[in-house]
């Protein structure tokens, strides 16, 4: 099988690969977002979400498309992942909102560079190519200034410290040092500052990638979530941020490879 990128052709990449997509009520978004993620150019390809408890019909619509589908009741962003990054069942893994604003259909790309160039680690930056109504001015200052604080505070260089986009060897996580402890929003800015600080700035770089408007309702609280993260960041930076919950998933959390879903039952 070949596949294309860009405009060139290359053989089948030599991986296995899972996409997670962490939800909750993303009925709107997440057809197209499952749809737009490109088929057939690696050995295996995962798709799947970890849902937060969706009331609407999120969980159905992965059924209905054909993915996997890890129930975490526990609340948070974070909380999804932490769950999501154990259960994964592929080496490489790539993270994105279930809400149309990631370039699902870079993910083949952006696989070939970690595995061309040795890499461990990149975020992607949504910041430099944000396409025009992807970020409204109050998130736009906030990333800005959250990104600022966060290269003051740990140096680190990153430009878009909030971006939700990763890819990255499962096998990071070997190292528990590796593993982020926050359930919520602000694992996103922890997973870059611990793969810049444990992995090296040459194994773990930020390449920037297009952003989109978002598609259907967001939960996001602007203000108590940009708190949440302005006071991670001093937490993390002196040593005081303390994990909630364990790393990952609870022994009873349902999963469609299972059939133990509510809906499969
Ligand atoms: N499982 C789970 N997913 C969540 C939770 N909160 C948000 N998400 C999902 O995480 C992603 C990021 O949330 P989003 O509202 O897009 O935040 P923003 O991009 O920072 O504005 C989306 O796909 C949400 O559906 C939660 O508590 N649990
Ligand atoms: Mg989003």
């Amino acid at each position: 099988m070949r596949m294309r990128i860009g405009t060139t052709m290359t053989d089948v990449l030599p991986v296995t690969v899972t996409v997670i997509l962490p939800t909750r009520n993303e009925e709107e978004a997440l057809a197209d977002t499952v749809d737009a993620i490109p088929r057939d150019w690696c050995e295996n390809l995962e798709i799947m979400i970890v849902d937060g408890s969706s009331t609407d019909r999120t969980r159905e619509i992965a059924l209905e498309k054909n993915i996997r589908v890890h129930l975490e009741p526990r609340k948070g962003y974070g909380r999804a992942y932490r769950t999501g990054f154990v259960v994964a069942k592929n080496d490489i893994i790539v993270t994105m909102d279930a809400d149309c604003t990631y370039p699902a259909e870079l993910v083949p790309k952006l696989v070939k560079k970690l595995i061309d160039d040795d890499l461990d680690f990149i975020t992607c930056d949504r910041l430099t190519l944000a396409e025009e109504g992807s970020m409204s001015g109050i998130h736009g200052f906030g990333n800005w200034g959250l990104s600022f604080t966060a290269r003051l505070l740990f140096g680190y260089g990153i430009k878009d410290s909030q971006s939700g986009m990763w890819v990255f060897r499962k096998s990071i996580f070997d190292n528990e040092n590796m593993r982020p402890t926050n359930d919520g929003m602000p694992l996103s800015e922890e997973i870059k500052i611990l793969a810049r600080k444990h992995l090296g700035k040459q194994k773990a770089i930020e390449i920037s990638t297009p952003y989109r408007p978002r598609v259907g309702e967001a939960e996001i609280h602007t203000w108590g979530d940009g708190w949440k993260n302005f006071k991670f960041l001093y937490a993390k930076r002196f040593g005081m941020n303390k994990t909630l919950t364990d790393w990952g998933p609870l022994t009873d959390n349902p999963d469609s490879i299972n059939g133990d879903l509510p809906e499969q039952k």
